[in-house]
């Protein structure tokens, strides 16, 4: 092995390289500040841009004065007792030596941030569930990066309100500190799409100019061993331009539940012979298409089983780490699911990691839940949502997992005005990304006026647990609702049941078989499942929910323990009944 390899981890010849001590330096200098892997990602996403994580303590305080001392970042403020129900701001600060283009990459904060450096306003981001950075041009020294962090509720939050999951606080996911050169490349989206004899893909590359300086750039992909250079790309200062090319591919694996093949994308942008950044991700050769009824994954049919899962994992609260999230999918394949639905808002980029790795298709969500059209009218709703939609779309487009975009889970899609929410959303995903299908899930049913606006139909609904004065049979419904989609909206779509299922107490055992004892949640799946899986024009089923989570106490009423108790998992991931009897269901050949 030669002394490259062992340095630079890479196939790289050290031998070809001239400017050997410089180059050492900066990879030990990176490794140094990286810890050579970063834990934010599944895979390293940069070879040259110096990226290193702002995790450890922090110097953190409550504006009340209620708690001041040390908190981790990432984690969530209610693992500190004394939090375990604050709703309120506070504030991180943290000193960092810094010089330079410095880009800070917050990729979560809960639910609104406000960033100072060195006492100076810098920037500000709503919502808790995307990413957001901002860029700094420092001297080289020490600097105070200060956060305010607000997860309390007012007209401000369109978004975060009184709901049936809590809103954590805090830095909930890891803050990156990147040191860039004058040229970045911002993003590299990757769409494939199936031709006679293999694939090609549409690569799209934002690059942006840092500099005061014109400048003229080439750009090199590398992937499964091939390179694609296009050479005088100008870039003009302080501007970002996008690069549009198609390439074919031929001899690369298909991507598929089964064989969830991956290929690492390599993009490099150089100024003449020396690379000036980078940015590495994962993508796959596989094609969502809807055709009538079905679902298609590269033109095979696509059914899918699967969870509705909330980002709460009992007291770490929506700040999860890998090992918890590997217990989730873990147990959700054991129960037969080949699907999760990130209800109601954009998942932690690690977990989509998993799941394109595991073979898990995932519809992302944007945030929202059950919103009246009063609250949609508040005049944040519909920037927040749009904002939401391009941080979901523009960061996660490359996960093959993801094979639909939803939108507005249960808000006002029977009204003329919801009906204009929808409609705009909906178009402004389909500026971002035109390869995914959409949807959002309905529980207006026969009253529901946006099932046109969508490729998939999907519905919310209970029989058994919540009773419906027209009908309570699983199946009768189903059918009903299709038919009532079908004639609402130009030709027939896949119909999928977004959320259905019933409650139980973990550990409450009942020969009454009352409501909340394990045996009836168990009984009402069974029943549900029976009926809804026997109808071949159900493309996907999502049970609500894979585990209990925290809700507010607003909620109290109608939800033991401020719980929401329909998880087949308790908060802690022990199993209910129901638990076997989804496995039943989800794995017959
Ligand atoms: C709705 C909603 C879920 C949850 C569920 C329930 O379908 O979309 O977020 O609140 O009801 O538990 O009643």
């Amino acid at each position: 092995m030669s002394i490259g390899s062992v340095l630079f981890d890479t196939k790289m010849d050290i031998f070809d390289i001239e400017d050997f001590d410089s180059l050492v330096y900066n990879v030990i200098k990176i490794n140094l500040i990286s810890g050579g892997k970063n834990v934010y990602r599944l895979f390293n996403t940069h070879n040259v841009r110096r990226v290193r994580e702002a995790e450890g303590l922090w110097d953190f305080r409550t504006e009340n004065g209620k708690y001041d001392g040390k908190l981790t970042v990432p984690s969530c403020w209610e693992m500190i007792p004394t939090l375990a129900s604050y709703k309120g701001k506070a504030e991180y600060r943290r000193s960092f030596t810094l010089g330079g283009n410095v880009r800070l990459v917050f990729k979560g904060v809960s639910h609104t941030a406000r960033v100072y450096v060195d006492g100076d306003f810098v920037s500000e981001h709503y919502n808790a569930y995307t990413e957001f950075h901002t860029d700094l041009s420092l001297s080289y020294g020490e600097h105070e990066i200060k956060v305010e962090v607000d997860n309390s509720y007012s007209e401000a939050s369109a978004l975060h309100v009184e709901n049936d999951y809590y809103t954590y606080g805090g830095i909930i996911r890891p803050l990156l500190i990147e040191e860039l050169g004058d040229g970045v490349i911002n993003y590299v989206h990757f769409t494939t799409k199936q031709t006679s004899d293999g694939w090609s893909a549409t690569v799209i590359t934002e690059i942006e100019s840092l500099s005061q300086e014109d400048a003229t750039y080439t750009l090199r992909y590398t992937l499964d061993g091939k390179t694609y250079t296009e050479k005088n790309i100008a870039v003009p200062a302080g501007e970002c331009v996008t690069v549009c090319r198609e390439y074919t591919f031929d001899g690369v694996k298909d991507y598929s539940i089964e064989a969830p093949n991956l290929y690492t994308l390599c993009a490099e942008l150089c100024c003449g012979e020396m690379v000036v950044d980078d940015l590495i991700d994962r993508v796959a050769f596989r094609e969502i298409r809807v055709d009538g009824k079905k679902l298609l994954l590269n033109g095979k049919p696509l059914r899918l089983l699967g969870f509705n899962r909330h980002e709460d994992y009992n007291s770490l609260g929506s700040s999860v780490p890998l090992q918890a999230m590997m217990r989730d999918i873990a147990l959700m394949k054991d129960a037969g699911a080949n699907g999760i639905r990130t209800c109601h808002y954009p998942n932690d980029e690690l977990f989509l990691d998993l799941c394109d790795e595991m073979g898990l298709f995932v519809w992302e969500e944007a945030h929202a839940r059950g919103l009246e059209e009063k609250q949609m009218r508040n005049p944040n709703f519909l920037p927040q949502s749009l904002n939401c939609i391009d941080e979901m779309i523009t960061y996660h487009y490359n996960h093959p997992s993801i094979f639909c975009w939803g939108i507005l889970n249960e808000c006002s899609s029977e009204t003329e005005y919801g009906r204009y929410c929808y409609r705009t959303l909906f178009d402004r995903i389909i500026s971002l990304d035109s390869s995914r299908p959409r949807t959002f899930a309905s529980n207006k049913h026969f009253r529901d006026i946006c099932f046109d606006l969508e490729e998939i139909v999907s519905a919310n609904f209970y029989p058994g647990w919540y009773d419906f004065a027209d009908l309570k049979a699983p199946d009768l419904m189903t059918k009903s609702l299709m038919e009532y989609a079908e004639k609402h909206e130009s030709g027939n779509k896949p119909f999928i049941i977004s959320e259905i299922g019933a409650g139980a107490i973990y550990g409450y055992r009942s020969e009454t078989r009352c409501k909340w004892s394990e045996e009836r949640q168990a009984e009402i799946l069974d029943e549900q499942l029976s009926a809804v899986l026997a109808n071949e024009d159900v493309t996907g089923v999502f049970i609500w929910q894979f585990a209990d989570v925290r809700v507010d106490e607003s909620w109290f009423s109608s939800r033991p323990k401020s719980m929401n108790n329909k998880g087949i998992v308790d908060t802690y991931r022990r199993k209910k009944l129901a638990f076997e009897v989804v496995k039943r269901h989800f794995c017959v050949k």
